[in-house]
């Protein structure tokens, strides 16, 4: 029996009671196009859309509000100005150092700014339509430099600072981007991240017209004549106005990679106004925003999260969101509730990786700061146990305020289930119900519809405003991978129960893509760097649970003939795949064999892989089908050894 946890009792506050959620949820189903024109309403559009819903999954073509026009930048930024909100902040800037100066910047602020950076755009040659690379800290100007190109129509591609030069390289190149903001250096944890070092080395690889870089540690960088721009020299005489050009509502707004189950990643497209009636409406209701509260989301900005629940969705709404720059536990493990108290932070979300790190301290580092300011929790990246759930609703909420623990992904753009504040009861462990919309659906691996308490495969019946509209530069990919496993369905690639009271429990990735730290990686990404290596014939990697990372990554590599396994080669590929991919790919264990567990026709048995990195051989079932039944032996006795 799962527990149920009460909901806050009345809020006069709230945007959603429990029965304006039926009501609301029932109308968004039964009429759809009635009920997202009028969230639209809130937002500002040069032409009102009179189309609304229109698309299909069989053949796959997405469009909303399709005749609409207007600009998400004006939207986040200039209408809140006009509406004389502007001295308003809209973004509190909180360093990785928790002695250096915070920022406090309001909507004129970002206004000007943001124009400016607009401009300096234009003067290195972005045109509407345009793809601009952004590889920047978490810092204000990463923020600007995504509303910079909304304001122009350029498309951003945000990559996370973590990723490496070969990784940057190969989405500058699939998307064919001419131009990168960056800054000098980040810094985590008050170590430098070589940030235009990286860019620099990429672009050994792959061309670029232009390179914008912030001055942001003051760290020493090269820079290439005619290439290579300061920022502050560069826009120093830049006008602080820039009009925002009016964008058709399906218009691409930005591309970011994800990682799938096959190939390299994937560059998920979002547009403009179907996105921007999301995230305004999901952040909202979800979050139950009241004006003048501080909203802290502690994502990079180089994921959907950061996107979606830093820029867009607060900015939207004319709220107050914290970027902060540092990492939980330095320079030790009460860093998030100093920063929660020190800037009396109403709203925190956060992602469970994080949550079972910092439980792991204790509550001694929680109790010596005030928290009464927050009234919400919030949830997000991967399946949250119900022991860290507990701790988070207990021991940082204090046991008295509602936890939203959301559903989504890069490719549904906004939270497609949890729990409401005020309108749901939760249940530690269960992202809860669906937004307003939005119609799960399980299926069984033959694509029988499961109907009440099940437990299948998660699909996505209809179409909802801030659908994911195609891959960049390959539609039949995105058909491929997301409508073709159950034809007609938008599949999500994971798995979930739901109960007999309607409440979804995810249970992770049913695809060969693993969850690390909240972040996806995906197995063919990890292994394709690895035989790059000149020492490595074949290598298989797998998933396995993880106490504080949710998943870690497990390697099983073969090595060329005449190579012997020894621990100098393994410190050596784990740097490899760390360059060829980023920090967040290090294999956690490397384990040499002479062969890989394949059927006779050749084919990894993943499965059994996966069974021996999570210590479960009771369980190997059928290998029966092995070519040699004696390498599933070896690889146990290998991971006993371990
Ligand atoms: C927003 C984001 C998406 C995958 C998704 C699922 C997992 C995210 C979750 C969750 C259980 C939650 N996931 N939130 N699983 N409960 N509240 O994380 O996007 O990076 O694309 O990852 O993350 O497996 O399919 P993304």
């Amino acid at each position: 029996m799962s527990e149920l946890v009460r909901r806050p009792d009345d809020d006069s506050n709230t945007h959603c009671t429990p029965q304006q959620y039926e009501e609301m949820y029932r109308r968004s189903v039964e009429e759809p196009d009635a009920f997202w024109a009028e969230q639209a309403q809130r937002i500002d559009w040069i032409k009102m859309p009179t189309k609304i819903a229109d698309w299909s999954f069989d053949p796959v073509d997405i469009k909303w509000f399709a005749d609409g026009e207007l600009n998400i930048c004006h939207n986040a930024v200039d209408r809140h100005v006009e509406a004389g909100r502007g001295g308003d902040v809209a973004l509190i800037f909180e360093p990785d150092d928790p002695a250096g100066d915070v920022r406090r910047i309001t909507y004129a602020e970002l206004q000007r700014e943001t124009a400016r950076m607009a401009n300096a755009l234009k003067k290195l040659g972005v045109a509407k339509g345009d793809r601009v690379t952004i590889y920047m800290p978490m810092v204000p100007e990463g923020a600007m430099a995504m509303l910079a190109c909304a304001r122009i129509g350029a498309v951003h591609s945000v990559i996370f600072g973590g990723f490496s030069p070969e990784a940057i390289a190969g989405r500058i190149e699939d998307c064919a981007s001419d131009w990168v903001v960056t800054a000098d250096e980040g810094l985590r944890g008050g170590k430098p991240i070589p940030l235009k070092a990286n860019v620099d080395a990429a672009l050994d690889k792959v061309s670029a017209k232009g390179v914008l870089v912030l001055r942001h540690t003051g760290g020493e960088v090269a820079m290439h004549e005619g290439r290579d721009h300061w920022y502050h020299e560069f826009a120093a005489d830049l006008s602080e106005e820039c009009p925002c050009e009016p964008m058709k509502a399906e218009d691409p707004l930005f591309i970011l990679y994800t990682s799938g189950s096959t190939g390299k990643p994937k560059g998920v497209l979002h547009t403009t106004g179907g996105y921007a009636v999301w995230t305004e409406t999901t952040f909202r209701y979800v979050f139950d925003y009241r004006p003048g509260e501080i909203y802290w989301c502690t994502a990079d900005i180089g994921w959907v999260t950061g996107h979606s629940y830093i820029v867009y969705g607060p900015l939207l709404n004319g709220a107050t969101a914290l970027m902060f720059e540092g990492v939980p536990n330095w320079p030790d493990a009460s860093r998030f509730w100093q920063v929660c108290d020190k800037h009396r932070v109403n709203i925190f979300y956060t992602a469970p990786t994080a949550i079972r790190a910092l439980m792991r301290e204790g509550k001694g580092p929680v109790e010596k700061h005030n928290l009464s300011t927050l009234r919400l929790l919030g949830s997000v990246g991967e399946p949250i146990n119900p022991e860290a759930w507990r701790w988070y609703h207990d021991t940082v909420g204090g046991g008295r305020i509602p936890i939203v623990d959301t559903w989504w992904q890069t490719e549904t753009g906004g939270v497609m289930i949890t729990t409401l504040p005020h309108a749901h009861d939760m249940k530690p462990g269960s992202a809860g119900k669906p937004f307003f919309g939005i119609r799960p659906q399980l299926v069984d691996s033959e694509g029988e519809v499961l109907e009440g308490a099940s437990e299948g495969n998660l699909c996505i019946t209809h179409s909802w405003p801030g659908q994911a509209r195609t891959v960049y530069g390959d539609h039949e990919r995105f058909v491929q991978t997301y409508f073709s496993t159950y034809r007609g369905k938008y599949f999500t690639g994971d798995g979930c129960r739901r109960d007999a009271d309607g409440y979804y429990w995810i249970t992770g990735r049913v695809d060969d893509v693993i969850n690390v730290s909240g972040h996806r990686m995906g197995t063919a990404e990890v292994e394709s760097a690895l035989v790059l290596h000149g020492k490595v014939s074949e290598a298989a990697v797998v998933g396995y649970p993880h106490d504080i990372k949710g998943q870690g990554i497990y390697c099983y590599v073969t090595l060329n003939s005449g190579i012997e396994p020894s621990a100098e080669l393994e410190d050596e590929l784990r740097k490899w795949v760390r360059k060829e991919i980023g920090p967040i790919a290090t294999p956690d264990h490397l384990h040499f064999t002479p062969a890989l567990p394949k059927t006779r026709s050749g084919k990894i048995m993943r499965r059994i892989l996966r069974k021996i990195a999570e210590n479960d051989y009771g369980a190997l079932g059928d290998t029966s089908t092995l070519a040699d039944p004696g390498v599933a032996e070896d690889l146990i006795e290998g991971r006993r050894n371990r």
